[in-house]
């Protein structure tokens, strides 16, 4: 296997799709200067939204068929892989610019939010459903026949609104942070994060390998919601917890009153103790900065730096579980599942 960095391989063809995005119309394009402005415009939200961040998604692509066919991982199938991940990626990048304008946030990568770049915020929404679409002209233009791959992200991006639809309706579904269970987060976690963030790309890098037969297997998707799912835990954690300078974006789950993992383990710690569960209760969910400290506070008396570390392990170790006694067949599919969970285990 070559040293080259998946991260590397999947850069180098960034110019590639953006040529490939860009110079779709060209011709039609050309002869009025609106529609050339505009297409601008749109090549200024590709390199914004997608070019930096951390691009897991689109990584993990290229180190599925590394790890599944490293015999046969030459450059065309490593060059089908990275523009998988790239389909991946400017579908996240659709995703993010909604999210942070319906989440409130304020930055992200270290940069403000798409939508506060905008003359008007509402235009971005327009520029989300431009990359979403972009993902479709790549996947046209790259498998043109596979209709498995169309499907499949389809209905991908259809189970990530949903969650995001639940996680948006969840404070009037549940209209107080009392109704908050585990199991109610976990269904929130499992639509709008485990599938787009972790099951799609490995089944991705999968279909385009020789052993395309183990995107069926019943416990691969078992799995990859589990270490989905442990990542949007990671997430929701570093909302309150991470450096700013690490994740690039400043948290507001408590603000926004979402049923992030934090609350939910505060309030199953607190069944016992109504004083504290009223203070929640009363300062959850509100932008002024005194009720977000005493929300922090609150976490801070039960230790839930604590609760999560021993969540982490415990987590990682009944995922770790799960893989072996999965019955693959396949050492290199146990491998990589290993070798993702890993790489998020250590993540901050
Ligand atoms: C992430 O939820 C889910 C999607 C589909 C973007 P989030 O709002 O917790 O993400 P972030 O913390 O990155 O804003
Ligand atoms: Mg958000
Ligand atoms: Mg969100
Ligand atoms: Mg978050």
């Amino acid at each position: 296997m070559t040293s080259t960095s998946s991260l590397s391989i999947l850069n180098s063809y960034y110019n590639t799709i953006v040529e490939d995005l860009v110079s779709s119309y060209s011709s039609e394009i050309s002869r009025n200067i609106y529609l050339d402005k505009i297409l601008s415009h749109f090549k200024t939200v590709l390199s914004y939204n997608i070019s930096d961040g951390k691009k897991i998604r689109g990584t993990t692509v290229i180190d599925t068929v590394r790890v599944l066919s490293p015999e046969s991982a030459d450059e065309l199938l490593l060059k089908q892989a990275a523009i998988l991940g790239w389909c991946i990626e400017l579908m996240q990048g659709a995703f993010l610019i909604a999210d942070d304008l319906m989440d409130h946030s304020l930055t992200r990568r270290g940069k403000p939010c798409w939508y506060l770049k905008v003359e008007e915020k509402e235009s971005a929404v327009n520029d989300s459903f431009y990359l979403y679409s972009c993902t479709f002209t790549l996947l046209n233009k790259y498998f043109p026949t596979n209709i498995k791959l169309y499907h499949l992200f389809n209905e991908i991006f259809q189970r990530t609104v949903i969650g995001q639809g639940l996680d948006l309706e969840t404070p009037s579904y549940l209209p107080s942070i009392d109704l908050y269970t585990e199991e109610h987060y976990y269904t929130v976690v499992t639509w709008k994060t485990a599938y787009y963030t972790i099951v799609l790309p490995i089944l991705c890098g999968i279909l385009i390998t020789p052993s395309s037969f183990l995107a069926d297997h019943p416990e691969l998707k078992t799995i990859t919601i589990n270490i989905g799912t442990y990542f949007q835990v990671q997430d929701d954690y570093l909302d309150c917890y991470g450096d700013i300078n690490r994740t690039g974006k400043i948290g507001t789950d408590i603000q926004e009153r979402k049923c992030s993992w934090l609350i939910v383990q505060a309030m199953k710690l607190l069944e016992k103790n109504d004083r504290k569960r009223d203070i929640l209760r009363d300062n959850y969910g509100n932008d002024d900065q005194n009720k977000v400290q005493r929300v922090k506070d609150i976490y801070e008396e039960l230790n839930l730096k604590e609760i999560y570390q021993q969540y982490e392990e415990k987590t990682y170790k009944s995922i770790i579980q799960l893989i072996n006694q999965a019955n693959f067949n396949s050492k290199p599919l146990e491998q990589l599942l290993k070798q993702i969970l890993d790489s998020i285990h250590v993540r901050s």
